[in-house]
């Protein structure tokens, strides 16, 4: 039986891949920071399982990381732990600096010094690219993408420090000869997926917005607006229950391409099966705007023109943006014969619906 050690384990992708693994016979050890709230929502499908367990530690904790690498000498590493998001990365770039650039590195020396045949899945990021694109040499049809021969432009602390691992696993590779790869994964959402991202942010406001308006039995042509909440009609007070707060959003120009988690967990595990390590492009190759995830999300409950319920708030511009992510994914489609299986819309559909049902339950 193989072992994986799966950092970052309580979130979207980390739970994702722990399912995928226990599919496949491994014992899964998944690491998780210690907290005093309950963070295992996620894995309700591994926690029973008998070839899963939690270990607690931190990879910003070199002596931790060590103890746990020596201690299981894992056959894979999968290091999904991460401050993973990019705003909060300008808020608080020396911890992210710690968690992300840091984290890595320990768990590479770890492998070093403890457990060299131990192969190690590293997850690098589209934010790489930053502000940076390839432009393809097609007259008839040119557009540009990101691929692995992109050069990397990082726009935020998180994307930097990002930089700095998926270099540090070349060099050890290189060094050392670990068996090292990275994955650069472009966005990848799901009903997992962490409320303050922006398509899951979209998402669960729909639900909560339709919810209530069924609660209220009127038409949304009915409805009433100020320029922060709507209303229903004729109570147009600050009476509990009856206005609803808009939907608050930065830039909505930011283009990015979205597929669903679960398809790429599969990836991160081929990649770690190849017979020689490598970096590769995770992405469907489909780009589109925060616009038209909302015209996409707002049509599936029937709203067709939504600038009435967003309000675009200055408070969630970033600093600095990555206005346009498309990648090219032709190197895993031919190494690995990887292919995402769910698109775009099917990828809204899937979200709302969830989210329809969540606040539904809640009612
Ligand atoms: P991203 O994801 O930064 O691409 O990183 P996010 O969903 O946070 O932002 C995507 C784009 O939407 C714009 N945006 C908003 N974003 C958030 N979070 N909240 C908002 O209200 C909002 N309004 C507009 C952002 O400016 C941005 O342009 C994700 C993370 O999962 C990373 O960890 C991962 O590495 C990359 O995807 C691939």
């Amino acid at each position: 039986m193989k072992s994986a050690l799966v950092t970052g384990v309580t979130g979207q992708d980390g739970s994702y891949l722990s399912e995928l693994l226990l599919e496949k016979d491994y014992e899964v050890f998944g690491l998780k920071r210690r907290s005093s709230t309950n963070t295992l929502d996620r894995l309700s499908k591994c926690l029973n399982h008998q070839n899963f367990s939690i270990v607690e530690g931190e990879v910003a904790d070199s002596g931790c990381v060590y103890e746990v690498v020596n201690k299981h000498k894992p056959d894979e590493i999968y290091n999904l732990a991460a401050q993973s998001h990019v705003g909060s990365s300008f808020e608080q770039p020396d911890f992210t600096f710690q968690v992300n650039a840091l984290g890595p590195l320990h768990l590479l020396e770890a492998i070093r010094r403890f457990s060299p045949e131990t192969k190690f899945y590293q997850a690098s990021t589209s934010e790489m690219f930053g502000k940076n694109y390839t432009t393809s040499s097609d007259i008839m049809e040119p557009h540009k993408y990101q691929d692995e021969d992109t050069m990397l432009m990082p726009q935020s602390p998180y994307a930097v420090a990002k930089v700095a691992a998926h270099h540090l696993v070349r060099i050890y590779r290189e060094a050392y000869d670990v068996f090292g790869c990275c994955g650069i994964l472009f966005n990848h959402e799901s009903e997992r997926r962490g409320e303050n991202f922006v398509t899951r942010k979209i998402t669960k406001w729909l639900g909560e917005f339709l919810v209530w308006v069924n609660r209220h039995g009127v038409k949304y042509d009915d409805l009433v607006f100020d320029e922060d909440e709507v209303y229903i009609p004729g109570r147009m007070s600050k009476d509990q229950g009856f206005q609803f707060a808009k939907l608050r959003l930065g830039n909505l120009d930011a283009r990015r391409d979205w597929g669903h988690a679960r398809d790429y967990v599969q990836a991160m595990h081929l990649m770690v099966q190849q017979k020689k390590p490598k970096d590769y492009v995770i992405a469907t190759g489909n780009t589109y705007s925060i616009r038209e995830f909302l015209d996409e999300a707002f049509s599936l409950i029937d709203v067709w023109d939504w600038s009435n319920y967003v309000v675009v708030d200055p408070k969630f511009y970033r600093p600095a943006e990555v206005e346009y992510l498309q990648g090219k994914p032709d190197r895993a489609r031919q190494e690995l014969s990887w292919m995402p299986k769910i698109e775009f819309k099917q990828l809204v559909q899937i979200m709302v619906e969830h989210d329809i049902h969540a606040a539904q339950k809640l009612e």
